[in-house]
């Protein structure tokens, strides 16, 4: 049900401003005529925490949880799923999981990961144990990356546990379950990666392998929570969340997945108004990429994050640089085929909209209002689109969709009109006449009408 006011509007409006000052501040860097605009962070219609990003048949699926607006605390109720081909177009999924998936649990849907093995998906994540009152760690299974996603179990994993889990499937396929804060945990999972052998270990929290802590009396080591384990070659990574507060992302590496630990200094420094930070780290059509939250979003802070993504390079000797928190992102990777279906939730950079459920399945942009725009980048439309095609519905009067290239005042090259269809999730297909979308352009669909809510759009195509 969509209400008159959601509060997250003030985040998506707020967002155009983010843009225009992130493209300015790049105009005064660079006197280009194209200037780079924000898309950092990668999701703007929600704020988004934890990330966890899983390659997959030449996509990257990313899981996240979810921060309320305006929150004071980590409330968090749903995890949500991303994907991309390109780093920079990201599609919202929804929110295949929540903690009304797992009956015997209360709150706190916190950092998780997810993995793929034998075709399903399996989603390890923290939640408050109705039963104890304590931290557990649930496993949900799913036929697809995007789910839906089912309680594998009916009961916790790991009944009494710490938070963070993350999961590692060495190349021998042996799968590794670590998590915690204050302590770091592991246990071997079996090969249906809903059960475990033996019992939950500790990892010894040494400053040799974690660092020392300044003034750490109760806790030595630099080691905070956030664990995110992965083999590069023969080496094991251990990325994690560094002392409190704020935190840095440090990295341990070992021989072997349950060590000897070796601290090996600072990933990314404490930067972007968040005191926590969570790092998720992944190879992708030969690049390599750091996943982190920060507060960067307007309204943003430690309780109300935002995920981004920065591309880096390893030294030759396998130790990290060190990665910092941008505002440009990551580079694409490809482009964008405008004369294939394209859901209109597929964003590099949103104001003003957001997202819901569509009734054709998948999920729709709504919320939409005079003024608000959509970019999607390097779309490639080669020697020309004539045609441009939307799946739209509206309660209200409609609007229309202006196609504008390189900026959201940018060259008109089509106009849409969209009237009202009775219904918010009423579906007609609206099309019209395109000239001038050649190369490989930046495509900002910039909404106009009256006021209010003018319709929802769930997806568009171009033709020749
Ligand atoms: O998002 C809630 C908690 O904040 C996570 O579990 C921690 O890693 C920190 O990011």
């Amino acid at each position: 049900m969509r209400s008159p006011t959601p509060p997250r509007r003030r985040i998506a409006a707020l967002a155009l401003a983010f843009a225009f000052a992130a493209a300015t501040l790049s105009v005064a860097a660079d006197p280009s005529p194209s200037p780079a605009q924000a898309d950092n962070p990668i999701i703007q219609t929600i704020y988004t925490a934890d990330p966890a990003p899983l390659v997959h048949n030449g996509r990257v699926y990313l899981y996240t949880g979810h921060d309320e607006d305006n929150s004071t605390w980590f409330d968090m109720r749903e995890w949500r799923v991303w994907s991309s081909d390109d780093m920079v177009n990201w599609t919202d999924h929804g929110s295949p999981l929540s903690i009304d998936t797992f009956s015997w649990a209360r709150e706190n849907a916190w950092a998780g990961q997810a993995v793929e093995r034998n075709g399903k998906f399996y989603w390890y994540v923290p939640v408050i144990n109705d039963a104890t009152g304590g931290n557990a760690i649930g496993v949900a299974v799913a036929d697809s990356p995007a789910g839906p996603f089912r309680d594998a179990l009916g009961h916790p994993l790991v009944a009494s546990a710490e938070i963070d889990p993350t999961v590692f499937i060495d190349t021998d396929g042996q799968a590794y379950l670590y998590w915690g804060n204050p302590n770091l945990w592991y246990v071997k999972l079996n090969a249906d990666m809903t059960s475990y052998s033996g019992s939950p270990a500790r990892i010894p929290l040494t400053t040799q392998g974690f660092g020392t802590r300044p003034g750490g009396t109760d806790r030595p080591t630099l080691y905070e929570e956030g664990p995110w384990v992965y083999k590069r070659g023969a080496l094991y990574y251990m990325v994690f969340a560094a002392r409190c507060c704020s935190e840095f992302i440090a990295y341990s590496t070992a021989p072997g997945p349950t060590g000897p630990w070796t601290y090996r200094g600072t990933v990314m420094p404490a930067q972007g108004g968040s005191f926590t930070n969570h790092a998720g780290v992944i190879d992708f059509k030969g690049g390599s990429y750091f996943f982190y939250h920060n507060g960067a979003l307007p309204g943003g802070g430690g309780f109300t994050r935002s995920v981004a993504v920065e591309k880096f390079t390893y030294n030759a000797d396998g130790t990290f640089p060190t990665i910092n928190m941008t505002t440009t992102g990551a580079p694409q990777t490809g482009s964008l085929n405008p004369y294939v279906r394209q859901e209109a939730e597929t964003i590099a950079w949103g104001t003003g909209v957001e997202t819901e459920p569509s009734g054709e399945g998948g999920m729709n942009v709504g919320w939409i209002e005079n003024g608000d725009w959509i970019k999607v980048k390097g779309a490639a439309f080669g020697t020309g689109a004539r045609f441009f095609n939307a799946r739209v519905a509206s309660a209200n009067g409609g609007g229309s969709i202006e196609l504008r290239l390189d900026g959201a005042n940018g060259p008109l090259v089509g106009t849409c009109g969209v009237a009202g269809t009775g219904g918010w999730q009423s579906w007609t297909t609206v099309s019209c006449p395109v000239s001038g979308a050649s190369g490989t352009r930046d495509l900002y669909l910039k909404f106009t009408g009256g006021s209010g809510y003018l319709f929802n759009v769930n997806w568009w195509q171009f033709a020749t």
